[in-house]
């Protein structure tokens, strides 16, 4: 049976391990091994994979293991978006040749890159394949730093973050640039389909996997990948500093479609404050210190104001 798969309930859905098995090193609480399963559970239909260096697929791939269940590229940093959009295309021309029949079932194409390869290194590829059209789905899997390289930080490392190469001291209070808005740049490519997702707000994620599956052209996910060892709380801690993450409007839940309707998918009843998610991490400790205090205050401030936009932008449907 091919297409979108019912999902009776969590536990079938998260326990699945048809195309991604356990056998994985990721760290324990790791989230990317809980979004890739997210994605891959949410479709019958076969797939294309591929996904650029980085924790994913370092910890996926030991040679001769593998923990993927369906086709895999590794390529380079920077380039899984066009390693798919490569595939796509020869899928098409295949058939168009009749090299593939027709009775073969169409394929989806996806490809997975870490924030260092999305935001970064990877972005020209990206925004070529975006502009290109081709019919597949980009997932980032954004933990905001260069994880697999030992927590450098990259275009989404967050204001007062401490990571290896912007690190907290006694002069400094971290990363000073703020966090590139990727959803609102791969919206503006016009792309048919743009959402922000979590790993917790596991019924949101289907239902955008699901449309992203359904559309077709290039679809952008960016999913919040909290990360137990740059973001440094305790593995079991993964999806409360998600829910924190979400529920704080840090990362808001939305959607933009056709690069102009904006839909906010997830309304939190208890809106947390910023500085509720940021204690929970270890990452951003030294904010807490009394002559970093206005940076929270800031967070804040910036976080409240992206919110009234994203309402304003989803009222105004432009
Ligand atoms: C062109 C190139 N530059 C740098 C590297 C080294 N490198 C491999 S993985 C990585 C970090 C990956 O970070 P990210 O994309 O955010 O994925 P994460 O590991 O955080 O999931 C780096 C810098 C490389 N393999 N190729
Ligand atoms: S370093 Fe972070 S992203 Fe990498 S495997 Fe560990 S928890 Fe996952
Ligand atoms: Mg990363």
């Amino acid at each position: 049976m091919s297409g979108n798969k019912v999902i009776k309930n969590l536990k079938s859905f998260s326990t699945a391990a048809e195309r991604f098995e356990g056998s994985h090193v990721l760290c324990p609480g790791c989230a990317h091994s809980i979004i890739v399963r997210e994605v891959l559970n949410a479709t019958n239909d076969n797939l294309v994979v591929s996904a650029s260096t980085g924790c994913l697929e370092v910890c996926t791939a030991i040679y001769p293991h593998t923990s993927w269940d369906c086709s895999w590229i590794h390529i380079g940093f920077e380039n899984s978006s066009t390693a798919v959009a490569g595939a796509e295309a020869m899928n098409k021309a295949l058939r168009k040749k009749g090299r593939i029949g027709a009775d073969v079932p169409e394929p989806k194409f996806v490809a997975f890159g870490g924030d260092g390869a999305t935001f970064d290194i990877g972005f020209q590829w990206l925004s070529g394949c975006f502009e290109r059209g081709h019919d597949m789905m980009y997932i980032c899997l954004d933990n905001e730093v260069y994880a697999n390289t030992g927590g450098q930080r990259s275009s989404a490392t967050p204001i007062g973050a401490s990571a290896t190469t912007s690190p907290a001291g006694s002069t400094s209070y971290g990363e000073k640039q703020n966090k590139k808005d990727i959803v609102q740049i791969m919206a503006a490519h016009g792309a048919p389909y743009v959402a922000q997702v979590a790993p917790n707000k596991w019924k949101d994620m289907i239902k955008k996997i699901h449309r992203g599956f359904d559309t077709k052209g290039p679809v952008y996910i960016n999913a919040m990948s909290a990360c137990t060892t740059e973001w440094k709380f305790a593995p079991h801690e993964t999806i409360e500093v998600s829910d924190l993450a979400t529920d704080s409007l840090v990362f808001p839940l939305y959607e933009i479609i056709d690069g102009t309707e904006l839909n906010i998918t997830y309304r939190p009843k208890n809106i947390v404050p910023v500085r509720d998610y940021l204690g929970a991490q270890p990452r951003f400790k030294h904010l807490f210190k009394p002559e970093y205090e206005y940076l929270i205050k800031e967070w804040q401030e910036r976080v409240d104001a992206y919110w009234e936009y994203l309402q304003r932008r989803e009222e105004a449907r432009v």
